[in-house]
């Protein structure tokens, strides 16, 4: 008999576990407004739902607070699998091994002597969503040292394809291997290709906005690939290690992936891919009201590609431009943006917004985004809705 499940129903039966909450419940902080400023209510946001500390180790962003380029330390949203390691700066190393022509232990005095540079990046983990108001992303001003000066520093084989980012955080994990299942203790680990490792992007950074990282967020040594989504940004880095087999650890092959189903000669056939490179976003942040002037404002993270348009749309209307701020060029840094709505009239309204890169790459729809059937890399755009009183 001929399977009668229509194509939908397939990609439907994906996202029923997609309503599980994994983060908990806290409450909302209220943002803080500019003189004069007016935040209008979304009235999309569930009385469940909070922001803030989700426990001593975990926090969410409340997009509402967004104000400026750079999040502060103490609003970056921060999130992590095991307990947050606390290292000795005076007895910490980088140990760097394997496939290199010099392997290495390098004190942070050590790292600190390869340079001296800044990098603004911003990210999202790649399990943000609306579910969470989008609230785990945030972007900040780096300063370390390119991956590639210490790997030049240290100098990589021929043979090395693969390179491995270990933090200092570890714990039991499951391994199964055909019926058997082996419990070992592991670190949190991530890899990069050889040709993305060696490019000078990848960043080992010891500061966040010109102060040393928190231990939330990776003290004294992290890794951050900008462009990336955040689980590629290794934190509380202790060991990098040149390989030449590709790395299969539980981060990197099993818990991020992405399922995709696509339609080839009108059959459905599915395919699992990494989680890498963030896929182009734009998120209505707040609306604010001063006098009679209503404002949109949002956040775009992409990988880094030049953006050729951000636009909103109110209510099912037409497109128009959102404005991006002048403060926020840097090609990784997260773009904010603007858009002058005119014409208000009171009730509920619907607000949403799209992002199109240079390549010409939209930001889906949500129903153009039902071919993903799990929950990582949703960069649907996202509704929102407000009520002008
Ligand atoms: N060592 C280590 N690094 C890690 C993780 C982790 O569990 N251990 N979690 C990753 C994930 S899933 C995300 S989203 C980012 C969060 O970085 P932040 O806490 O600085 O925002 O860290 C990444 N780096
Ligand atoms: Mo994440």
């Amino acid at each position: 008999m001929r399977n009668q499940t229509t194509r939908r129903d397939v990609l439907r039966s994906g996202l029923a576990v997609a309503g599980l909450s994994f983060y908990g419940i806290p409450e909302w902080i209220l943002p803080v407004l500019a003189q004069g400023e007016i935040l209008v209510p979304f009235t999309d946001i569930p009385e469940s739902f909070g922001s803030g500390a989700l426990g001593p180790t975990r926090r969410v962003l409340d997009i509402r607070t967004i104000r400026e380029a750079l999040t502060s330390k103490d609003d970056f949203y921060t999130i992590q699998h095991f307990d947050q390691p606390d290292i000795n700066p005076d007895t910490f190393r980088l140990k760097v091994s394997g496939l290199v022509e010099r392997p290495a232990e390098l004190s942070l005095a050590q790292i600190r002597d390869l340079g001296n540079e800044e990098l603004v990046a911003g990210y999202e983990c790649s399990g943000n969503s609306p579910r969470m108001m989008q609230g785990l992303a945030s972007n900040g001003r780096w300063t370390g040292v390119p991956l590639q000066t210490l790997l030049n520093h240290v100098g990589v084989q021929a043979t090395a394809r693969e390179f491995v980012f270990f933090g200092a955080d570890h714990g039991e994990e499951n391994v199964d291997f055909r019926g058997t299942s082996y419990t070992v203790d592991q670190h949190f680990g991530r890899s990069l290709p050889r040709a993305d490792a060696l490019s000078t992007e990848p960043f080992l950074a010891y500061a966040l906005n010109g102060e040393p990282l928190t231990r939330e967020q990776g003290f004294p040594l992290r890794l951050v690939v900008p462009g990336w989504y955040g689980v590629c940004n290794v934190k509380w880095l202790t060991h990098v290690r040149a390989q030449e087999e590709r790395f299969l650890g539980k981060w990197q092959a099993r818990w991020y992936r992405t399922l995709w189903a696509e339609e080839i000669d009108g059959k459905i056939s599915y395919h699992e891919t990494e989680v890498g490179r963030m896929r182009v976003k734009s998120v209505i942040a707040r609306v604010t009201q001063l006098n009679d002037h209503y404002t949109v404002h949002g956040f775009v993270l992409n990988d880094g590609t030049p953006l050729r348009s951000v636009e909103v749309r109110v209510n099912n209307g037409s497109w128009q431009s959102a404005t991006l701020d002048s403060a926020t060029t840097d090609k990784y840094s997260w773009k904010l943006f603007k858009y002058d709505w005119n014409g208000v009239t009171p009730g509920e309204h619907t607000l949403v917004s799209r992002a199109i890169d240079a390549d010409g790459t939209v930001q889906p729809s949500a129903e153009a985004l039902e071919f993903k059937q799990t929950g990582l890399e949703n960069n649907a755009q996202f509704p929102r809705t407000v009520m002008i009183s």
